[in-house]
């Protein structure tokens, strides 16, 4: 048995602290061991314990619900020894960042627990697409993590005006969140994602080719992870990392880096969207109907705001387009609210029209 102050020195460069030693206890007098998730590959994952890295089995932790897989990022209980050595638990998660997996099936995955920064990693190699980033953004402020963007690549645009417009145009999509400009090529910006990163849990996500490997490469000072050229113009990239990589950070702090997102999939997300639009929530308090649409109601604040050049229309219907996306995924778990909906739908008129075919385009 390893004594407790062996496990928090090991423990702590990964996280473990009072509380997660607490929630372990009644597992301890099993004779089990404490560890986290650094990896998960089909079934089996790597365990970071006192001892080192232990190859699990995860097949004992509820695998028919997507949503309480064992993933990376987690702290468990393992098994000492056995042939398959299992994972018999993994203690409460603090925060679970979760998408939806398809368009076509309304089921959760879940990306990374126990995460304090959620770092949104969008290339300046590529036309910014402000409508990604709000859904990444949306998932991230759900996930119950802080989110931060990191516009990477930014030797890639050498004209310090041009930079500062495609900051704003960022910082005015994410209200309450951090933009940073980072290259990971010349090592500017880094100290700053360094000291963002210097604490907690972090995870990098972002499109394939984003350059999220490059990046968890330079915070960690060493080549851990591969990296490859993103296939050609269209950055689409060639998706180098398949798993979900725990690393501990030389500096403090641990990082997950993740496998490029195709699409990135809302799953009861609607607390994250209003926190990705506060400004319109804001807004919308002002107008005079509690209930108000902002189509054509008298002494409507968002409209307002959209007429006077305040609110980018883009923003209003991005806002429409996730909320509605939020509700149909919710909708498809809950017969009830359905059928709700679509009667809101017939009496809204041209907004359910446009709903129908939000739907028919993305969530058939
Ligand atoms: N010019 C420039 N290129 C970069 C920078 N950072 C990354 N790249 C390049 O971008 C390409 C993709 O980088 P990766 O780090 O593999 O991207 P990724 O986000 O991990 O991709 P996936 O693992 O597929 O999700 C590589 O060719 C990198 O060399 C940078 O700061 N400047
Ligand atoms: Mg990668
Ligand atoms: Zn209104």
């Amino acid at each position: 048995m390893t004594s407790s102050s062996a496990v928090f020195t090991a423990l702590a460069p990964y996280g473990w602290d009072d509380a997660w030693a607490d929630a372990f206890t009644p597992y301890e007098s099993e004779g089990l061991l404490p560890g986290r998730v650094v990896r998960v590959d089909r079934g089996q994952c790597d365990v970071v314990t006192a001892g080192g890295v232990l190859r699990a089995d995860t097949a004992f932790v509820t695998p028919h619900d997507p949503l309480r897989v064992v993933c990376t990022g987690d702290w468990v209980a393992v098994e000492p020894g056995g042939n398959p050595r299992y994972v018999r638990t993994y203690l409460p998660r603090r925060t679970a960042f979760v998408r939806s997996t398809s368009s076509k099936r309304s089921e959760g995955q879940i990306l990374a627990a126990n995460v304090d920064h959620a770092v949104v990693a969008v290339s300046l190699a590529v036309e910014l697409d402000l409508g990604r980033v709000e859904r990444f953004l949306a998932l991230a402020w759900e996930s119950g993590a802080q989110p931060v963007v990191v516009l990477t690549k930014a030797d890639l645009v050498p004209d310090p005006v041009v930079l500062a417009h495609l900051v704003q145009d960022v910082e005015t999509t994410a209200p309450g969140v951090p933009v940073l400009t980072v290259s990971a090529l010349h090592g500017d910006g880094l100290d700053v994602l360094v000291s963002l990163v210097g604490s907690g849990t972090s995870v990098l996500l972002g499109q394939s080719g984003a350059g999220k490997s490059t990046l968890a490469n330079a915070l960690v000072g060493d080549d851990v992870m591969d990296v490859r050229a993103a296939r050609d113009v269209d950055g689409k990239g060639r998706h180098t990392t398949t798993t979900r990589n725990l690393l501990p950070l030389p500096s403090g702090g641990v990082l997950i880096d993740t496998p490029g997102l195709r699409g990135v999939g809302l799953f009861d997300a609607e607390s994250g969207v209003g926190q990705v639009f506060s400004e319109i929530e804001e807004l919308a308090g002002q107008c005079r109907f509690h209930d108000c649409v902002h189509e054509s109601e008298p002494g409507c604040a968002v409209r307002a705001a959209v007429d006077s050049g305040d609110l980018p229309v883009r923003r209003l219907d991005s806002y429409r387009k996730l909320m509605r996306e939020n509700q149909w995924i919710v909708a498809k778990t809950d017969a009830r609210l359905r059928s709700e909906i679509r009667k809101d739908w017939k009496r809204k008129g041209a907004e359910g029209r446009a709903a129908m075919e939000a739907k028919r385009g993305r969530w058939k």
